[in-house]
């Protein structure tokens, strides 16, 4: 089973806010996979998606008043149609487990681990951890806090169906036992075999008083816990129950991605579920580390979200890709900022890249008129040659192994290499000695044979700039085939194009993309701006006609403000100076021809002003009566 088809997953994640860059950052290794297996030849499966049942969602549409279809259509379809897009996501199937054919399938191994007797109805007594959709027994919980995530239990007292986890206990442990690779990194695994060791307590598997779910076959006033719902996509996407063709060629699962907060599931609830249906386990479950600010795991409810759509329509794509895969070991912690990936950027790929292209093509145009040389073996060491095949090797054995960072690093390797050979050669010193035209010849090949192959090599990790490479070195953008990657395959004597840099350097953001609230800036040292660019602000005085508190965060407030013969809203971190009603009837200036930006799922079309001052803010309106809409300048 599987050998045909290279299948790769990510959790799905839950649609209860926009995702941010933690989501991106798993999704963003698997595509890199995915794109890898797929040049390899082989048929690749790469399933995403969203989590859509269960009390959290519910909760979520209800703060917003909408019910439960309908916001995560809303949630979804920007995760689907703009954030994956806009990082180049080559998902094969988007799951969502509201999805038909997903719904039938989770009754159905319901109903069948029912009949076989490890699904059993009984009461369940515990706590429950919301935000992580989990069930913790009395003998984990101390202090009213989730062991998990820290933050507060709710109690549950409720007729449950459980499924038999103490049943399968044995044969778990013996399976880590004998497969060390299953789970990765190899501390994650010791974590399980721990936590196994400690007894494991049967699952309850349904919720009573969720109605947001998928309803228990033949007891509808139970739904199937989310978790249980949920693992299933892996099934439901890979055929099972309904494409047998599909799912013979595609499970088990080689690789499953996912952060380590969620590794349990994935290591011991899941391939349990497996045991029980006598179907293969995953090859490999991989609990990779948390993106952090400061010393916090970004996240939907910890209120400091980066939204990806925002930094790749600042930065470009593939600035964002480099970033998330070069940054920090696959499976380690690291530190996200907008510094650091300006910084990679900048050295890594508008220096050492860039500049190795735009150099080297310059050097043809000027010693070989433009035309690429040829190259004849045997007058040297092959320098880059090996390093380049040394290189390849070690972007396989890197991506073979899920350390996407190393992969990445292998490629600059190659590219230093190359920069540090021209420097050691001098080609413009062999252009003016005699008889050194051949030795010119291939220290000009070389390395515009080098870039080739880090075209090849980086097919898989970046979007556009392969292609880009690849115009500029006069062979077709596309790379098919990993075998590209062969030494000697760039064609000789077609002519070169005097070059564009790849990458323009960045400067250092003036304004990072995140939700923290602006540090005030000094009255004195301020750029002097002309009357023009003043007036390329619209500002406008508005009303406010509605003000509420965005759901989830303690600085935001959703305003509604009417400019006259407009409305637009707007979304502003005031919540900790005003309180929503207080401002209601107001007037305030807003800055109408700023960019809209989505905050928190709502799409924000300006920004009112405010004045601040240590800790103290007010906001600005105009001292006399003027109507709705008036320019201020
Ligand atoms: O857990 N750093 O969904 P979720 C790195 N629906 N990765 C991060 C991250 C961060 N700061 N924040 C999120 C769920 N992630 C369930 C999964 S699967 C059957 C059900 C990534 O929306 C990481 O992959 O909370 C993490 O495991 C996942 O998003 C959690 O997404």
């Amino acid at each position: 089973m599987g050998d045909a088809c290279w299948y790769v997953t990510t959790p799905i994640y839950y649609p209860s806010a926009d995702l941010h860059i933690g989501h991106a950052y798993t999704t963003v290794a698997a595509d890199a996979l995915s794109r890898y297996h797929r040049l390899k030849g082989q048929d690749v499966l790469f399933v995403t998606g969203t989590d859509e049942h269960g009390q959290k969602i519910e909760r979520s549409a209800a703060d917003e008043g909408v019910a439960p279809p309908a916001f995560v259509d809303r949630v979804v379809a920007r995760i689907r149609d703009e954030l994956w897009p806009a990082l180049g996501v080559s998902h094969d199937r988007f799951i969502r487990t509201t999805d038909e054919d997903h719904v039938a399938v989770v009754q159905a191994i319901f109903q069948r681990l029912r009949d076989q007797g490890d699904i059993y109805f009984g009461t369940y007594e515990g706590w429950y951890c919301l935000p992580d959709e989990s069930f913790w027994p009395d003998s984990r919980v101390h202090g009213g806090a989730c062991p998990e995530c820290g933050r507060p239990v709710e109690r549950v007292q409720q007729p449950s169906y459980f499924f038999r986890l103490s049943r399968y206990q044995d044969r778990l442990r013996q399976h880590l036992l004998a497969h060390p690779d299953f789970v990765q990194p190899p501390t994650r695994l010791n974590e399980m075999i721990n936590f196994i060791e400690q007894g494991l307590e049967d699952l309850s598997v349904s919720r009573a008083g969720v109605g947001w779910g998928v309803p228990v076959p033949g007891d509808p006033e139970h739904t199937i816990y989310v978790w249980f719902d949920a693992l299933i996509n892996y099934l439901t996407a890979a055929g099972y129950l309904s494409d047998s063709d599909r799912f013979q060629a595609a499970w088990p699962p080689d690789v499953q991605l996912m952060g380590k907060e969620i590794v349990r599931f994935h290591a011991v609830t899941w391939p349990i579920m497996l045991m029980a249906l006598d179907l293969p386990l995953p090859r490999r479950v991989f609990g990779h580390g948390w993106l952090l600010i400061g010393e916090t795991k970004i996240g939907k409810s910890l209120g400091h979200v980066i939204d990806p759509i925002q930094l790749v329509a600042k930065y470009g794509v593939d600035p964002v890709r480099y970033f998330l895969l070069r940054e920090v070991p696959f499976g380690a912690d690291g530190t996200y900022t907008e510094e650091a990936l300006v910084r990679r950027t900048n050295v890594d790929l508008a220096n050492d890249l860039g500049n190795l292209l735009h150099r080297t093509i310059a050097m043809v145009r000027r010693f070989n008129d433009g035309f690429v040389p040829p190259f004849r073996p045997g007058i040297e060491e092959p320098v880059l040659e090996l390093v380049a095949a040394d290189v390849r090797r070690e972007v396989e054995d890197s991506l073979e192994a899920v350390e996407l960072n190393r992969a990445v690093e292998a490629v600059g390797r190659l590219v230093r290499a190359a920069n540090k050979f021209i420097e050691e050669r001098q080609p413009w010193a062999l252009f003016r000695e005699p008889g050194a035209r051949e030795r010119l010849d291939n220290v000009l090949y070389s390395v515009l044979e080098s870039l080739r192959v880090a075209s090849v090599l980086l097919s898989p990790l970046l979007l556009d700039t392969p292609g880009r490479i690849r115009r500029q070195l006069g062979i077709a953008d596309g790379v098919t085939r990993w075998e590209e990657a062969a030494w000697g395959k760039l064609p000789v004597g077609h002519h070169l194009d005097e070059g564009t840099p790849l990458f323009p350097r960045l400067e250092a953001a003036a304004e990072e993309i995140s939700a923290a609230a602006p540090a005030p800036a000094a009255v004195s040292e301020a750029p002097t701006v002309s009357l023009d660019e003043f007036q390329r602000l619209d500002l406008r005085v508005a009303r406010v006609e509605a003000a509420e508190r965005v759901a989830g965060t303690d600085r935001l407030l959703k305003l509604t403000l009417s400019l006259g013969d407009s409305t637009r809203t707007v979304v502003s971190g005031i919540a900790q100076h005003y309180h929503a009603e207080a401002l209601v009837g107001r007037l305030v200036v807003v800055v109408a021809n700023l960019a809209s930006v989505t905050l928190r799922g709502i799409v924000s079309e300006g920004m009112v002003l405010a004045a601040s001052e240590g800790g103290q803010l007010a906001l600005v309106g105009p001292l006399d009566a003027v109507p709705l809409g008036a320019r201020v300048q």
